[in-house]
C-alpha cells in the first residue's frame, strides 16, 4: 500500500515536472520522502539523464524563513539540469522559475578539491511553491537547473565571502557565504553524511545564502562571490 502510494505520487510529480503544471500540496499523503524522490529522480535517470551531483536546502535562515521550512534537506542534481555558464535557461518547460546565489564544490576522492560561484534555478511542483517538508523534499528540493562559474583552488576560508545576485544589472539580494550554515564547506560534509557517498566529479551545491527571486523572460541574471569570480544565465521562453 505504501508503495503504492509512493508510486503515484512520484509519477504526479514528474507529471508535473515534464507538462510544467502544478500540483496542490496536501493533496498526497508522502510516506517517505526521500523514498519518493528517488523514484523522481529515477524516472529522471530513466529518460537518459545522468547523476551530476547533490545539492543542500535551507542551509541559510534567509531561505527557512522565506519558505517556512526549518530543516536542511537534500537531493540530486542531474546532467539535464545544468546550464552552462553564460548560457540560456529555457523557460518553456518551468512552472515559476526563481533563481538563487549559491557556491558549488567539485568532488575528488570524497574531499573538496576546488570551489566556485553558482546560481540555482528551483522550478517547485507545488502548487504557489508552497509546501510541507516532506513535499518539498519528495519534489527533489525544486532542484530545476544551475550554473556553476569557473573553477577555483579553495582559498584558506569561504566563510565570510560577499555574495550578490544581479538581475538585469541590478543588485536584488546580497549578503555573506557565513549565512550557507555558518560556513559553506560544513554544508559539503553534511551532504557527504546525508549522501553517503560522493562521487568523483560531481558537483555539490551548499545551498542559497540569500533568499530566492522570480526570473522572467528576457533577464539575465548573475551570480557574483567575493573572490571567487561570477557565473550567469540569460532566461528565455
Ligand atoms: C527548496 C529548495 C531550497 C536552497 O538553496 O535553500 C534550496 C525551495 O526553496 O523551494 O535549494
Ligand atoms: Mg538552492
Amino acid at each position: 500500500m505504501l508503495g503504492h502510494v509512493m508510486t503515484s505520487l512520484a509519477s504526479a510529480l514528474d507529471n508535473a515536472l515534464t507538462t510544467a503544471t502544478e500540483l496542490p500540496g496536501g493533496s498526497f499523503s508522502v510516506g517517505e520522502p526521500y523514498a519518493v524522490q528517488r523514484e523522481v529522480v529515477d524516472l529522471r535517470l530513466a529518460r537518459g539523464e545522468t547523476i551530476a551531483g547533490v545539492k543542500l536546502g535551507l542551509t541559510s535562515k534567509a531561505k527557512m524563513e522565506q519558505m517556512g521550512v526549518d530543516s536542511v534537506i537534500w537531493g540530486w542534481l542531474t546532467d539535464a539540469m545544468r546550464v552552462e555558464d553564460g548560457g540560456v535557461l529555457d523557460l518553456g518547460p518551468r512552472i515559476h522559475p526563481k533563481v538563487e546565489p549559491e557556491v558549488a564544490f567539485l568532488v575528488r576522492a570524497g574531499a573538496i578539491a576546488a570551489v566556485a560561484p553558482a546560481l540555482e534555478v528551483i522550478d517547485s511542483r507545488w502548487l504557489d511553491f508552497k509546501f510541507t517538508l516532506d513535499e518539498v523534499i519528495a519534489d527533489n528540493t525544486s532542484a530545476a537547473g544551475f550554473v556553476v562559474g569557473s573553477w577555483q583552488p579553495v582559498p584558506d576560508s569561504v566563510d565570510r565571502l560577499g555574495v550578490q545576485l544581479i538581475l538585469d544589472g541590478e543588485v536584488v539580494q546580497s549578503g555573506s557565504t557565513a549565512a550557507i550554515l555558518g560556513d559553506p564547506r560544513l554544508a559539503f560534509a553534511e551532504a557527504l553524511r546525508l549522501a553517503g557517498t560522493l562521487e568523483d566529479d560531481w558537483i555539490v551545491l551548499a545551498g542559497a545564502a540569500t533568499a530566492a527571486v522570480p526570473v522572467g523572460t528576457g533577464q539575465t541574471v548573475r551570480v557574483e562571490v567575493e573572490g571567487l569570480g561570477s557565473a550567469s544565465l540569460k532566461a528565455s521562453s
